[in-house]
C-alpha cells in the first residue's frame, strides 16, 4: 500500500479538561496542553488529538457544541489555540480537532431558531416528527436515554437525538446546513491543522422506515444508513481533498466488510477508523474474541485500508483496569497491552496517562461521577424499582469518569493537575503512580513506550508487514508474526496470571524488546516479547 505520514504516525489524545489545569479554575486548558508538548514530543508521538473544546454547555463535555468557531472558556481562548498549534508545529507535532457534526447542543443558535416556529428557516436543520398516536414515532433508544425522540411541547412535535435530550441531531439531508458544516471545518483547516477525529460519523444518515425494531438497545439502526457515503463523499470533494490532513472516523457497529467502505483508499472517504468491536462489545478480556477480530480486520483491509489500533479512551475504561491487571501486574500488564497497540496492524492511539499505566476509579456514590451517560442510565434503571446499590455497581466498570480523571504528573496535591479544586477527584493513587515517578524510573511505562515507539518507527515491517496469527486458538497466548521483505517480527505475549512454555522455538539472539526482567525461557505473567530477524536494529 501507498506509504503517508499518517500510516506511520502514534496519536496521543489529550483530553485537555483533566490534563493540566494552569489557571486553578479546576479545569485542564489550552495553555496546560501547550506547557506540555515538550512532555508528548519527548515520549515519541506525532500527533495530537484534542478533545473539543468549542463554545459548549458542557452537558456532554464539549460533545454539545454551542458555537463551533469559538473557544469555551475553561479551555482559554483563540490565542491560546493558535499559540498551541503554533508551537506543536514548531517541535514537528501535528494536531488533529474533534468535528462533533452528527448534532449541537440545544443550546446552539441553529436550534433555538428552529425551535422558535415551523416557519423558522433554521427549523430543517434538525429533525422533526409528528406524534404518531399521541406518542413518540416509535421504540427507538438513543446513547444517552431511553428514547431518541423528545417532544417539544409549543411545536407539538418530537425532535431527534441520538445521544442525550440537549444533543438534537442535525439534519444531513439539508444541503444548506452541509455546507454550514463545510465552511467551518474550512475554517480551522485553514488555521492549520492537520485533520480530524470524526465523532460518530457514520451517524450522520438517518434510517428512513420509522417501523419499531425487535431489539431497541442493540442502537445500530442508529448508523450506517443508506446516503451516509453520499455525504462523506460530498465532504470530501468539498472540502478534505484540498487539504493535506488525516481523518480518523469514529465508526461504531461495523464489522470489517462495512468498514471498509469508509476507509477504501480508491474510494477515498476516511484516511482511518475506529471500529468498536472491542471497546463497546468485548467488555472484558477475551483472547479467542481478541484473536478473532484482529484476524478479521487484518483480511478485511488488507491492501486497501487502514486500521486504527485503541484499548481506551476518554469513554472507554483505561485498558489496564479493563483488560490488564491494575493490581500486583499493572506495570506488566501496561506494557504488554502497549506492545499489542503498537505492533499490531494499524495507527497506535494513546490516551494520555495510559503511557504512565493509569488506573480506573470507583467512587461510592452516584453524585461523585459526571458521566452523562451513566446519570442517564442510572436514573433510567432505578426508576423501574431496581436496588440503587446494584445498579451503581454494575455500572461502575464500564463508566466513562473511568478515564476522566485528572492526569497524575507527580505526587504532590491533585497529582500537580491543579492549584485549585479538580473538576473531578484525582485518583489516590497518584502519591506512587504519576508522571515524575515514571520518568525516574528505567523501567517505566513511559520509558517501555518510548521504546516502542522507536522500534515502529525505525522499522516500516511493524507498520507495513503482513499480519500472521501464529497461535490462533490458544486462549492466553498471543503470538504473531509481521514481515516486511527479509524483515520479520515475532511478538510473543502471555495474557495471564500463569507462567507459559512457548509453543515453538524461536532464536533467543533475537530477543529486541521485553517487559519484564527474566533469565528463564518460561513466560511470567503478562510478559509480551519482540523478536526480530536479522536482529540488527
Ligand atoms: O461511550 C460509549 C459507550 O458508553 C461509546 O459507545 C460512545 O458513546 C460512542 O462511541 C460515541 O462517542 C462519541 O460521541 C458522543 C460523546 O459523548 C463521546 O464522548 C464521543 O466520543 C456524543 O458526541
Ligand atoms: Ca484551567
Amino acid at each position: 500500500m501507498k506509504r503517508t505520514w499518517w500510516k506511520e504516525a502514534v496519536v496521543y489524545q489529550v483530553y485537555w479538561r483533566s490534563f493540566l489545569d494552569t489557571n486553578g479554575d479546576g479545569y485542564g486548558d489550552l495553555e496546560g496542553v501547550r506547557q506540555k508538548l515538550g512532555y508528548i514530543k519527548e515520549l515519541g508521538a506525532d500527533v495530537v488529538w484534542l478533545n473539543p473544546f468549542y463554545v459548549s454547555p458542557d452537558k456532554d463535555n464539549g460533545y454539545d457544541i454551542a458555537d463551533y468557531y469559538r473557544v469555551m472558556d475553561k479551555a482559554g481562548t483563540m490565542e491560546d489555540f493558535e499559540r498551541l498549534l503554533k508551537e506543536a508545529h514548531e517541535l514537528g507535532l501535528k494536531v488533529i480537532l474533534d468535528l462533533v457534526v452528527n448534532h449541537t447542543s440545544d443550546e446552539h443558535p441553529w436550534f433555538r431558531e428552529a425551535k422558535a416556529s415551523k416557519t423558522s428557516p433554521k427549523r430543517e436543520y434538525y429533525i422533526w416528527h409528528d406524534p404518531v398516536d399521541g406518542s413518540a414515532p416509535n421504540n427507538w433508544r438513543s446513547y444517552f436515554a431511553p428514547s431518541c425522540w423528545k417532544y417539544d411541547e409549543r411545536i407539538a412535535q418530537y425532535y431527534y437525538h441520538s445521544f442525550a435530550v440537549e444533543q438534537p441531531d442535525l439534519n444531513w439531508e439539508n444541503e444548506e446546513l452541509r455546507h454550514e458544516i463545510y465552511n467551518m471545518m474550512r475554517f480551522w483547516l485553514d488555521k492549520g491543522i492537520d485533520g480530524f477525529r470524526m465523532d460518530v460519523i457514520n451517524l450522520l444518515a438517518k434510517r428512513k422506515d420509522l417501523s419499531d425494531v425487535d431489539n431497541p438497545y442493540d442502537l445500530s439502526y442508529l448508523a450506517n444508513n443508506p446516503g451516509i457515503h453520499d455525504y462523506l463523499q460530498e465532504m470530501r470533494d468539498e472540502v478534505l481533498k484540498h487539504y493535506d490532513c488525516m481523518t480518523v472516523g469514529e465508526i461504531p457497529f461495523v464489522a470489517p466488510k462495512e468498514g471498509l467502505l469508509y476507509v477504501d483508499e480508491t474510494r477515498g472517504e476516511l484516511d482511518t477508523l475506529f471500529h468498536f468491536q472491542i471497546a463497546d462489545e468485548m467488555p472484558t478480556w477475551d483472547m479467542l474474541r481478541f484473536k478473532q477480530i484482529q484476524r478479521d480486520w487484518y483480511e478485511g483491509l488488507n491492501g486497501r485500508g487502514w486500521n486504527s489500533q485503541f484499548l481506551n479512551n476518554h469513554d472507554h475504561t483505561r485498558q489496564v483496569t479493563r483488560y490488564g491487571n491494575d493490581g500486583e501486574h499493572r506495570v506488566a500488564s501496561a506494557k504488554l497491552l502497549a506492545t499489542l497497540t503498537h505492533t499490531l496492524p494499524g495507527m497506535p492511539y494513546i490516551y494520555q496517562g495510559e503511557e504512565i499505566g493509569m488506573t480506573g476509579v470507583k467512587f461510592d456514590s452516584i453524585d461523585d461521577y459526571q458521566d452523562i451517560a451513566m446519570k442517564n442510565r442510572y436514573a433510567e434503571e432505578v426508576g423501574k424499582g431496581r436496588d440503587p446499590k446494584d445498579v451503581l455497581a454494575s455500572l461502575q466498570l464500564l463508566s466513562r469518569d473511568n478515564s476522566r480523571t485528572p492526569m497524575q504528573w507527580n505526587a504532590q496535591k491533585h497529582g500537580g493537575f491543579t492549584d485549585g479544586k479538580p473538576w473531578m477527584p484525582v485518583n489516590p493513587n497518584y502519591e506512587r503512580l504519576n508522571v515524575e515517578t515514571d520518568l525516574s524510573r528505567e523501567d517505566s511505562v513511559f520509558h517501555y513506550y518510548q521504546q516502542l515507539i522507536r522500534l515502529r518507527k525505525n522499522n516500516p515491517a511493524l507498520i507495513y508487514g503482513e499480519f500472521t496469527d501464529l497461535l490462533p486458538e490458544d486462549e492466553s497466548l498471543h503470538a504473531y508474526e509481521r514481515k516486511l521483505g527479509q524483515v520479520r517480527f515475532v511478538i510473543v505475549l502471555n495474557h495471564s496470571h500463569e507462567t507459559r512454555t512457548l509453543p515453538f522455538s524461536i532464536d533467543a539472539q533475537s530477543l529486541v524488546l521485553q517487559n519484564v526482567e527474566n533469565g528463564t525461557d518460561g513466560l511470567l505473567p503478562y510478559e509480551a516479547r519482540i523478536y526480530m530477524t536479522p536482529t540488527a536494529r
